[in-house]
């Protein structure tokens, strides 16, 4: 099956662009939040309306391409043979619960096991990331310029959850402490699609987390790959984009410190 590269990234576009503005003219709105694995993890109507729509759309206008999503509107994916939407609906619920900002509209298209299109949608400043594999990556219309030849951790910014900071069953947390006396300065802005996008415009260096989704990183592992950035598993191989990975990203001299000195998984 062929891939018209240009036309599902057009289409994409529109979509995103239009669920977008409804998301922005309902953001006062009353919400109904519920709760999925324990009393932090959230989930309102607004995050299924969205990957309902999309769903909608990609079954009505390419019913051969399969569907990867966070909250159940999607296929039981098992391969990224053919064509795959992945897609986290809205991400930094929390955000968008009590901040009303500083969430995003996460959407990747791999074909054939590459990552083809990245979009990663700021909805309140409306500032969409974009990508496509070989072609770069714009915010908005400005392209986004390759990062610097080199970084030292030192003089990096560096982005996380912090919770990876205190007693925790996945990782030394003692060796995460370490790497933040190390950095220049931390930052948790509560997205992850939009933490990605931030590596890529080289306004932050580096980035761990190590429950993320695919549809967490998909679209920011694209776009961050067109200006030179790289995105690993926390075991330093390449991610399979089919389940829940430990990862390290942003500039690859500070990936490559992480992960050499400051991850160790328990
Ligand atoms: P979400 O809002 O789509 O759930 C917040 O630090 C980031 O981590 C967001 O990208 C958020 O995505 C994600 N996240 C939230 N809860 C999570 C969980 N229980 N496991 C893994 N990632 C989570
Ligand atoms: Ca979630
Ligand atoms: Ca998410
Ligand atoms: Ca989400």
């Amino acid at each position: 099956m062929t891939f018209q590269k240009e036309s599902v990234f057009n289409t994409a576009k529109t979509w995103i662009k239009d669920i977008g503005q409804v998301i922005r003219t309902e953001i006062d709105q009353p919400r109904q939040i519920d709760t999925k694995t324990h009393p932090n993890d959230l989930v309102t109507e607004m995050d299924k309306k969205v990957e309902q729509f999309f769903a909608e759309k990609i079954r009505t206008e390419y019913p051969d391409h399969q569907i990867l999503s966070e909250e159940g509107f999607g296929d039981d994916v098992k391969a990224l043979s053919g064509t795959t939407w992945i897609i986290d609906p809205i991400d930094g619920t929390m955000n968008f619960i009590h901040q009303k900002r500083h969430f995003a509209i996460s959407v990747a298209v791999f074909h054939d096991h590459i990552g083809e299109i990245g979009f990663v949608y700021d909805v309140m400043g409306d500032v969409l990331y974009a990508a496509k594999n070989d072609e770069g990556a714009y915010k908005n219309d400005e392209r986004l310029q390759s990062l610097d030849e080199k970084k030292n951790l030192t003089e990096s910014i560096y982005l996380f959850n912090t919770l990876w900071t205190t007693e925790n069953n996945i990782v030394d947390d003692k060796k995460i402490r370490e790497l933040v006396k190390t950095v220049r300065g931390v930052r948790t802005y509560g997205s992850a699609a939009l933490e990605f996008c931030y590596l890529a415009e080289g306004i932050a260096d580096g980035y761990v987390s190590f429950t993320l989704h695919p549809w967490d990183f998909a679209a920011g592992a694209v776009i961050l790959k067109e200006v030179g950035g790289v995105i690993k598993h926390a075991n330093g191989r390449d991610l399979t984009f089919l389940t829940q990975e430990p990862l390290v990203a942003g500039h690859k001299d500070v990936v490559d410190r992480t992960l050499t000195h400051y991850i160790e998984l328990k």
